[in-house]
């Protein structure tokens, strides 16, 4: 996978910041660069005021709350939040902060990402093949069958990505993608608590029979150098196009649009999808 290309985007998602440039030869640790200065930049939104406390996802800001910061146990698990890491067995506290084990970003703090070092996130892949209208699968010039997955445009950048989301502390993450999928392209959050159970219960017998695609780092536009996101992705595939393929899609809560998008290898897709997309179709030896 390609490391540190998102995560080294100029302008940092959120109010205009901009990275500390690092040329692809100095991503690495290992590399000296002596005059590394990344921008420091913590999103204000988590740190909170005494009118208004912090989120519930976020960290303790160790300028802020520096007794509360030193009790959190990276690489380990803390409480019921797992702060242990999928890349690596254990990634370096340099300072008392979590160091990114894939290298530089040009940007120290956690910019807006809730927890310092891993910050950990579930991604569904829903697939089925595309058909004609007689119900007959679509195949490309080599006579490999198309698919489609379950695509959602994210609320904050407008790019169309998998309708992933962060495990809360606490959650198994067999319920993440679930609750996720249910959120972002079935808008759970706005229905009345039967119609959300029924839809749920529609979707549990096909979402447990999924396979793990990818676990590891993401190369998410909003890691930094002490904060950075990662996942599992699993597939789950309606072969016979008569289940999941059925369902009535409607984007909900951070997500504004959501559709079946035929996959190929010029999608463009938020962070590393396309990588994960990617093993989905060799997965199942279909079209790219
Ligand atoms: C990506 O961010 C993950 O792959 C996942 O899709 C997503 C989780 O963040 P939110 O969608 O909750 O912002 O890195
Ligand atoms: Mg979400
Ligand atoms: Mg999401």
């Amino acid at each position: 996978m390609a490391q540190h290309v998102k995560a080294r985007c100029e302008t940092y998602p959120r109010d205009n910041i901009k990275r500390f440039h690092v040329p692809d030869d100095k991503v690495s640790w290992e590399t000296d660069f002596p005059g590394y200065s990344p921008t420091e930049y913590t999103s204000k939104s988590l740190i909170g005021t005494l009118e208004k406390p912090r989120p519930e996802y976020s960290d303790p800001d160790p300028k802020h709350s520096p007794v509360e910061f030193e009790k959190l146990k990276f690489n380990d698990l803390d409480g019921d939040l797992n702060r242990c890491s999928h890349v690596t067995d254990v990634y370096e506290i340099k300072d008392g902060y979590p160091v990114n084990p894939m290298g530089r970003t040009g940007l120290k703090g956690r910019g807006c990402l809730g927890r310092w070092g891993p910050n950990h996130a579930a991604d569904p892949i829903v697939t089925r093949w595309e058909r004609d209208k007689d119900g007959k699968i679509k195949k490309d010039e080599n006579g490999k069958g198309i698919l489609q997955f379950v695509c959602i445009k994210r609320k904050d950048n407008g790019e169309w990505a998998i309708p992933g989301g962060m495990v809360n502390a606490g959650e198994i993450v067999t319920v993440t993608l679930r609750r996720e999928f249910g959120e972002e392209a079935l808008n759970t959050l706005e229905m009345s608590s039967e119609e959300k159970e029924a839809t749920l219960v529609s979707i549990e017998e096909c979402f447990k029979h999924g396979k793990e695609v990818y676990k590891g780092y993401v190369d998410d536009p909003r890691n930094t150098d002490n904060a950075w996101m990662e996942t599992v992705a699993y597939n789950f595939h309606d072969e016979a196009g008569d289940s999941l393929g059925k369902l009535k899609l409607h984007a909900g809560d951070d997500a504004v649009g959501v559709q079946w998008m035929s996959i190929h290898k010029g999608l463009k897709l938020y962070a590393s999808h396309h990588d994960f997309i990617k093993e989905v179709v060799e997965m199942h030896g279909a079209s790219w």
